[in-house]
């Protein structure tokens, strides 16, 4: 695992100084060189004590009040994604114009339901949500998105905004209207008190703190073929290839089901314990929990007809121990295929989160504890502006409790890493039982959280993509793999 892991960073670091090279050359960051992120000159911090934000908050007089200036043909919007029309105009830019692979093979296809599930996250600030029209015809030609979050970057937390989303239409490119959007959404981030910020980008700019991989597992291998997503390996015949990926039909972990409502105060105390081993994590309170785990189940409708289900999550409910002893999700991230005749959409299921009672075993630790009425709730979450602040947290004392004296990712011994690998190992099998009955013809994940420990025995493959995380107005020494954060949305 170790030879793997070695190899990988290896591989991540060539990739990483090549793309780097290619994008200095083409630009020198004309944006990116005034904005508070580490440069790529920049010295490298000594310890992980200096890390902290670049520039200081701010208060809400000496931000700038009026929004950026746009060519003169358009206009600024928020997009308020209540009204079905505007969602679908969402929609419709990001299924034409959002992330392709280098080929121009595949294109992510998010659906409706995917947006009004992640942009409705728990505090979310509709002016969060920022859209360019055209004045003359009142088309959406860019948008670009924010919802709160609290970050945990080793030991320091604070408030930052996700930014995701960023889109500018294929005929306005190179026009520098990314960095305009960018800083409009910055802007209104920080009106409201937020000074940092979380993004994943495939590209390299200044500069990624941490890189995962994307990894595949097939589900459909016919179809994956048929399309030109994987090929059969030199040497093994076709028939092979397909047994390699054949599926039990019914799932093997005793005592599993679809997560519930009821469940949510055991599996956020088993998440925030989970999450809390890594370097950087985001802190779920119950609220955001429910929203993240139950949010994409297809309730409710859009655009006035059922809402489709995006997002699955089960739960292991333990008779014996007479809790949650185990849960994961994984969402549906379509991606349009652009040049077959055969086939329109690839059905990908994308690892979520995830989180197991295994490295907490011999503490006797149970997600039932009984948790007391306390609790954070949105709107006093994410309402205190923060420029008058240090970092703080918006958790209730007993969520907090729930992340106590918990042994680092990178320091646990290697017994625990074992159970844990055969653990999620068991997990993962199921969930592509479950994702194969739902349709899906691939599993998708990257080198983030545990995922290194299963990888190989549930025969995932590398992929061509690269995912980079970057921190607005946050300094970090680079963050490894222990990461347990949103991936790949
Ligand atoms: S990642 C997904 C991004 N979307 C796509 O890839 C969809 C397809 N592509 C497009 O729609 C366009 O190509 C985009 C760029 C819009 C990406 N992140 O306008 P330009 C820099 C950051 O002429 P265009 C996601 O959603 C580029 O280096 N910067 O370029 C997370 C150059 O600056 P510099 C990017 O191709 C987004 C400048 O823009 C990206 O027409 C996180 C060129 O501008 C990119 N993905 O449009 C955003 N691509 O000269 C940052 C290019 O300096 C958030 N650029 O190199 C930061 C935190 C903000 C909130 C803070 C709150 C406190």
């Amino acid at each position: 695992l170790m030879e793997m892991m070695n190899l990988e960073r290896d591989a991540l670091l060539k990739s990483q100084e090549s793309k780097q090279k290619s994008a200095k050359a083409i630009a020198d960051h004309k944006f990116w060189k005034t904005q508070p992120v580490t440069k790529f000159g920049d010295a490298p911090l000594r310890s992980t004590r200096e890390e902290g934000p670049i520039e200081a908050n701010q208060p809400p007089e000496k931000i700038r009040q009026e929004p950026y200036p746009l060519p003169s043909d358009f206009e600024w919007v928020t997009v308020d994604i209540d009204d079905p029309e505007q969602l679908k105009e969402v929609y419709d830019l990001l299924s034409g114009h959002y992330v392709e692979d280098d080929n121009a093979t595949l294109r992510f296809n998010y659906s409706p339901e995917f947006f009004n599930w992640v942009l409705r996250h728990p505090g979310f600030n509709k002016l969060w949500h920022v859209g360019v029209r055209v004045k003359s015809t009142g088309k959406l030609i860019a948008f670009i998105s924010g919802i709160p979050h609290e970050l945990r970057v080793r030991e320091q937390s604070y408030h930052c905004t996700e930014i995701n989303f960023l889109c500018v239409h294929k005929k306005l490119r190179s026009k520098r209207l990314a960095p305009v959007l960018i800083k409009e959404v910055t802007r209104r981030c920080n009106l409201t008190g937020v000074f940092q910020a979380i993004y994943t980008v495939g590209a390299v700019l200044p500069t990624p703190i941490s890189c995962a991989r994307y990894y595949h597992r097939t589900i459909n291998p016919e179809k994956l073929l048929e399309i030109g997503f994987s090929s059969v390996p030199l040497g093994m015949t076709k028939e092979r290839y397909f047994a390699r990926y054949t599926l039990p039909e019914q799932t093997q972990v005793a005592n599993l089901r679809p997560m519930e409502k009821k469940d949510v105060a055991q599996v956020g105390r088993l998440m925030r314990r989970y999450m809390r081993r890594f370097d950087m994590a985001a802190r779920f309170s119950d609220d955001e929990v429910e929203h993240i785990m139950l949010g994409g189940h297809g309730h409710g409708e859009v655009e006035g007809k059922k809402a489709r289900q995006v997002l699955w999550t089960y739960v292991v409910d333990n008779p014996e121990k007479g809790c949650i002893t185990d849960v994961f999700s994984y969402y549906s991230l379509p991606s349009s295929v652009l040049d077959s005749d055969k086939h329109k959409t690839l059905e990908a299921a994308y690892l979520f989160y995830y989180a197991t009672d295994v490295p907490f075993q011999s503490e006797s630790f149970s997600s039932a504890r009984p948790s007391t009425s306390e609790q954070s709730t949105p709107s006093t979450r994410f309402s205190v502006p923060q420029w008058q602040q240090s970092p703080i947290t918006g958790l209730s004392s007993s969520e907090l409790a729930d992340e106590a004296n918990v042994t680092p990712w990178d320091k646990e011994d290697i017994g625990v890493k074992q159970r844990l690998k055969a653990r999620l190992n068991e997990l993962m099998q199921d969930l592509f039982v479950l994702a194969k009955r739902e349709g899906f013809d691939v599993v998708n994940c990257l080198t983030v959280m545990d995922n290194p420990l299963f990888l190989q025995d549930q025969k995932f493959g590398p992929g061509d993509g690269f995912l980079r995380f970057y921190l607005f107005n946050w300094r970090v020494q680079p963050i490894a793999g222990g990461m347990g954060s949103r991936a790949g949305e």
